[in-house]
Formats: structure tokens, sequence, C-alpha cells
């Protein structure tokens, strides 16, 4: 096994890790769009492409904007933007599962690049206000280009995903949280048959300790979850009926909700209308808190479609709802309440960012992936959710938060949330992308 590690970057100043994040972005860049990390994911994510046009706006716009619209690129006509967008350049096998495994491109209505078939949270909105705005005149003309691409995204969530009003998710991978606690009620519907590994190699563990993903028992749900969707034509009527996963996300569904408001003001922008995006904003920020808030846990919890029952576990992503201006005032309260209390320590002394899973619980593991690390895009995205409700207090905690993780450890793709050690992999897009932009933003 190869593990990829950097030198700590101890006691950097500002403009030296700035300079470091700058280095990754243009190291990790292909040409058109931004790898997270060049061996470990060699091709384009869907909302790592969105986090790492925000940290490109502050030194090469343009590049912001060729990110996305790359992206776009990959669009289906439906309206879906895979979470994958392969580059032809890298071989089949240097990730798993590659171009061959989802088999995409032979569909109708499909780009001419190879794509995977399943989502990931609609967060691009976001960053297109973003870089609309920081590009000044010629924004009018990338918004002009990018509008209809989040508008069918958007469609496509709506049309044909929802349940109840809310978007239900079909794999874990869709929730960008992959081996979340939250899952793995739901995944243990999922048969894990490790014969999978007959047929298929795993890549990840090549280029990170295996100790921080997910196991193979994951993997195999993952396969067989992808395999049953690819061999039904990636049919979603199908797959919302018929899937063992079908899971309704907190997070997944208040960044659909966040980015109706950022159409709105892109909208605004270009002249068109902006009110059906605020209703539809309203709408799904409404559903949310009637159908996910749990009043015992003060936290938004994500429903397994296929018990019909709210699931348990208090995730990070229950907090992402905190970024909707519409929240209740007893709701945002007691959201922040949960941020700041044990199960988060948000603010807390010892504490460095927002954990991905609850300290108080006994499966929380500060080393393994999705199971209780702080990630610097979701700790950005509750920076985000404090500002709007006038949090800026604990905000900046957050924001130094993130540099001191940075300057302690390096760019590492997630970090011990008490220790500031880093783990997975080196040189994480996203980490360098977001530094740069709190770094921009305090500036
Ligand atoms: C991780 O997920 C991919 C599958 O999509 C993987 O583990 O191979 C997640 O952290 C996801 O949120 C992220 O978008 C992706 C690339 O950084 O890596």
């Amino acid at each position: 096994m190869v593990v990829t590690r950097t030198a700590p970057v101890a006691d950097l100043d500002h403009d030296q890790l700035a300079r470091e994040a700058i280095r990754v972005l243009i190291e990790n860049w292909h040409g058109h769009a931004t790898v997270p990390s060049r061996r470990l994911y060699p091709h384009q994510w869907s909302w790592d492409s969105a986090f790492i046009a925000l940290g490109q706006l502050h030194v090469a716009p343009q590049r912001a904007a060729v990110e996305l619209l790359s992206l776009f690129g990959a669009q289906w006509a439906d309206g879906r933007i895979p979470h994958i967008a392969f580059n032809p350049a890298v071989a089949d096998d240097a990730y798993f599962p590659g171009p061959s495994f989802w088999r995409s491109s032979a569909l109708p209505g499909h780009p001419p690049i190879d794509t995977s078939g399943i989502i990931q949270p609609p967060v691009h909105a976001i960053a297109a206000r973003a870089v609309m705005d920081r590009l000044g005149a010629p924004g009018r003309d990338f918004a002009s280009r990018a509008y209809p691409a989040l508008v069918a995204q958007n469609s496509y969530i709506r049309d044909q995903r929802s349940v109840n009003g809310l978007a239900a998710v079909v794999h874990p991978w869709e929730t960008g949280l992959d081996n979340s606690p939250a899952w793995d009620q739901p995944l243990s519907a999922v048969p894990a048959d490790l014969s999978l590994f007959d047929s298929y190699t795993r890549r990840d563990i090549d280029h990170a300790r295996s100790s921080e993903r997910p196991t193979d028992e994951d993997y195999a749900r993952y396969i067989r979850l992808a395999l049953a969707y690819r061999d039904h034509g990636y049919d979603d009527v199908w797959v919302r009926s018929r899937s063992e996963f079908v899971v309704v996300d907190p997070g997944f569904n208040a960044l659909w909700a966040w980015s109706e408001l950022a159409l709105a003001e892109i909208a605004g922008a270009l002249g068109r209308d902006s009110d059906t995006h605020r209703r539809e904003a309203e709408r799904i920020t409404k559903a949310l808190v009637d159908q996910l808030w749990s009043t015992g846990d003060e936290i938004f919890l994500a429903r397994d479609e296929r018990s019909g029952g709210l699931l348990g576990e208090r995730t990070v992503a229950g907090l992402i709802p905190l970024v909707l201006p519409g929240l209740p005032a007893g709701v945002r309260n007691a959201l922040r309440a949960t941020l700041t209390g044990p199960a988060f320590g948000a603010g807390q002394p010892g504490m460095l960012a927002v954990p991905s899973f609850d300290l108080t619980d006994r499966r929380y593991n500060p080393r393994r992936y999705w199971r209780g690390p702080t990630w610097l895009n979701t700790t950005w995205l509750l920076v985000e959710g404090l500002r709007v409700h006038d949090g800026e207090a604990l905000a900046q905690r957050l924001c130094d938060d993130m540099v001191a993780l940075v300057s302690g450890a390096g760019l590492r793709e997630y970090f011990n949330p008490r220790t500031g050690a880093g783990h997975g992999t080196s040189n994480f897009s996203w980490s360098a992308a977001l530094l740069l932009h709190v770094l921009a933003e305090r500036a």
C-alpha cells in the first residue's frame, strides 16, 4: 500500500498558506477542471468542483467559470449532473468504479464524455452566483450559460427524485457523506457480497490508509447498489420504488433549497423571473422542517424511505439546514445549541471546527472518513449558515479553526477534530479552495 503524505505545514503565515493552496489548485488542474486529488480521485467530481470554484475565483476567476461550465458539459439530457465526469486521458482502472463500470455512454441522452450515473448535493448554484459576482461584466455571459444547466439540475431533482416534496438519494455516494453512520441501518438491508471483489478491485486503498476509508463490506454494498441502478438503465421510476437504498437526507435537501435562493439571484441579474426560485426554496424549507426536524434530538434527521422512519444518527448533514434563512426561530436556535453542545462541540475549548458525526455516539471515529473527522467543506457550510443567522463570532472561530487545521497538518482531506491530525489524502483540492476562500474573506 502506498500512503501519500506531505510534511506538516507548521506555523506558516497566511501568505505562505495561500501560496501552498494555490500550488495545490494549479497542480490538480488538468486544463478545464480540477481533480480532487491526483491519485485518489483523478477525475472531475461534481460537488468538489463547486467548492473548488469558490477558491479559484480569488486567484483565477475565469478558471472558476471554466470549472463549472466544464462540469455542466457532462450533464445528461434529463438534467442530472453526474457525480463524476471522467477524464478520457486517465486509465479506466486508475479509479474504481471507472467508466467501464458505469457504462453510461451507451445511453440515449448521454453527453459525449463518460460519466457516472448518480448525482451529488446541488451546491453548484452557490458557486455560480459567487463566480458571476466576481467576474464583473463578463459574469453575465457566464451566468447566462450556467443558469439553464442549474435550472435543469434542480428540475431533475424535483421531477425525478422527489418523495413527499423532498429529494431522495439512492446511493450513499449521492449524499457526499459516503459512509456516514446514518446509512448503517438502511445499508444493513443491502447484502454485502464480498465475492464481488473477484471481479472488482478497490483502488482507493492504494492511495489512503484502509483504516481511514470505508470497509470492504461498505464497498460491496456501494457496488451492488450502483450495478442495480445501472442495470435498470438509470431509470428513476425504478430506483425510487425498487432500490434497496432510498433515503431523504437533510444536507442534500438544504443545499437544494439554498441553491434555489442562489438561482433567484442569478435569475434576477439576468432579468428573468426570480420569484419561482424563491417560492421553491420556501417550499423545500417548509418540507424539511415539517418532515425531518426532530424536536427531541434538536437536529434534522435523515429518513429511510423503505421503512418510512427517521434515522436517529446526529450527523453534520443535520446541521446544514442552518444555511436557510427561512427556518423558524425555534428551530434555528435549537440547531445552534446542538452545534455548540456536546454532540458537535463547535467553538468549545480543544475543538477544531465541526466533526462529521456525533462525538457522544459510540461509533464516533475521528480518523475514518465521514464517521467523525472534521471536513472543511461541511465546516464552511456551517460558517455560511451562522452568517445567515447573525452568528458571526462563532463563524469567525470556525474559520480560524479551518486555518489552524491546515496550518498544523497541511491540505489534508479530513482532520481529527480534537488533535488536528490530518487524514485521508494530501494536496486535497477543496481543502485548498476553501482555505483560500476564508483567507480572502478576512483580508
Ligand atoms: C468521496 O467519495 C468518492 C465517491 O464519490 C470516493 O470515496 O471514492 C467523498 O468524500 C465525496 O464527498 C467526494 O466528493 C469525493 C471526491 O472528493 O470523495
